[in-house]
């Protein structure tokens, strides 16, 4: 993976222009995507190894992105830990067991592995189908989510606007709380060993719901165990960090020592870039609204974040967050290919 551009962007060095993934690029506003999941329901589709793989390469063969990511979602582990997960059309991702107290920890399972190995044979599957590319070199991101996200799910039963439910439970319930936070840490730890062992590039942890914490509790719910479980990662590939809330909290994901921090569409990226340590790099961070908008607008604010980068080693270029399901294909496309033919 040494030629890789992705690879030498999350190592600082000179690329001729940013690589370019997108989050949620192997999802719903493909048409491909669709035709396989009329067939299948979404848990079905990720532990099925050849699904996986299938879904995870739409992106790499029709946007021809520079890294592809793994198939699969944040709240496996949760499912693996005990939650009754399902995820419903129109709805969303739903646990049917909420967390409520101290006795629903104690119930959750810790040595879950086991559950969770059709992650490490979809990537073995996927890694073959990367391999045929030959010279191309696209390396796989794995993933997980940060504790503090994953445990807003188990918590709230699903998705949430406001974490009512998340944060009574972190107010009313610290200790709880924090129980819950060390087993989803350890039950991560021991799932991003796995993806490595099993042969992803890299690995990226989403705590896409950060931006709803205050910085004391985000310091103390969320970074002290992502923190954690960046220190017991077998750091052979590099570490993406994803926060929404980033414009805020990028010195306590710098802190937390990933290779990369990823930021949304909030802040000037070249600020926050060097208020980083040396050789850390940056991903991010286009607005992915603007996506819907017409090539013109498109093209003048990729071009203007690529622009803002431009003399700064270490810039993966991607989205503040996941691309929405209705964003049109042709859109997409336009802007990996705009990023593509760029030259610094
Ligand atoms: O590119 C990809 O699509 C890769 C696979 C991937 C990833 C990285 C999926 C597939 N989900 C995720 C991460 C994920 N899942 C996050 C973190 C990133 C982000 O914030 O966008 C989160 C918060 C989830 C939770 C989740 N799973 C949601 C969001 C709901 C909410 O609270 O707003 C949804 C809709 C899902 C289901 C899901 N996951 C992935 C897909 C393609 C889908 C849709 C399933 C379907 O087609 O019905």
């Amino acid at each position: 993976m040494k030629n890789s551009l992705f690879i030498k962007a999350t190592l600082s060095e000179e690329t001729e222009r940013p690589p370019v993934w997108m989050m949620r690029q192997a999802g719903r506003f493909m048409p491909e995507y669709w035709e396989i999941k009329n067939k299948y329901s979404f848990l079905e589709m990720c532990k099925t190894p050849e699904i996986a793989a299938d879904v995870t390469m739409l992106p790499v063969d029709l946007l021809g992105i520079d890294a592809a990511i793994l198939f699969s979602d944040i709240l496996v582990t949760g499912e693996a830990m005990g939650g009754k997960l399902s995820f419903e059309q129109g709805v969303g991702p739903k646990f049917s067991n909420p967390i409520e107290n101290s006795r629903d920890v104690d119930a959750l399972e810790v040595n879950c592995l086991d559950n969770l190995r059709y992650v490490a044979d979809a990537i073995k599957v996927i890694q073959e189908r990367l391999a045929k590319l030959g010279d191309k070199q696209i390396p796989l991101i794995g993933f997980a989510g940060a504790p503090f996200t994953v445990m807003s799910y188990l918590v709230e039963g699903g998705s949430s606007k406001d974490f009512k439910k998340t944060k009574l439970f972190m107010n009313n319930q610290p200790a709880v709380a924090h129980k819950l936070l060390e087993k989803i840490a350890d039950v991560t730890v021991d799932y991003l060993n796995m993806q490595i062992a099993a042969g992803v590039n890299a690995i990226q942890i989403f705590d896409s719901w950060a931006l709803a914490l205050s910085w004391d509790d985000y310091k103390d719910f969320s970074h002290y165990y992502i923190k954690n479980i960046i220190s017991r990662l077998n750091r052979v590939v590099p570490v993406i960090s994803f926060c929404k809330g980033s414009s805020v909290f990028a010195p306590l994901m710098a802190e937390a020592k990933p290779d990369v921090v990823s930021i949304d569409w909030n802040a000037d990226i070249r600020n926050v870039k060097q208020s980083l340590p040396q050789g850390m790099a940056i991903q991010g961070n286009l607005d992915p609204f603007v996506l819907y908008a017409d090539k013109k607008v498109i093209k003048e604010k990729v071009l203007r974040i690529i622009e803002r980068m431009r003399g700064e080693k270490g810039f993966i270029f991607n989205l503040g967050h996941g691309i929405m399901p209705d964003i049109p294909f042709d859109n997409v496309k336009y802007a990996v290919e705009l990023i593509k033919e760029f030259r610094y």
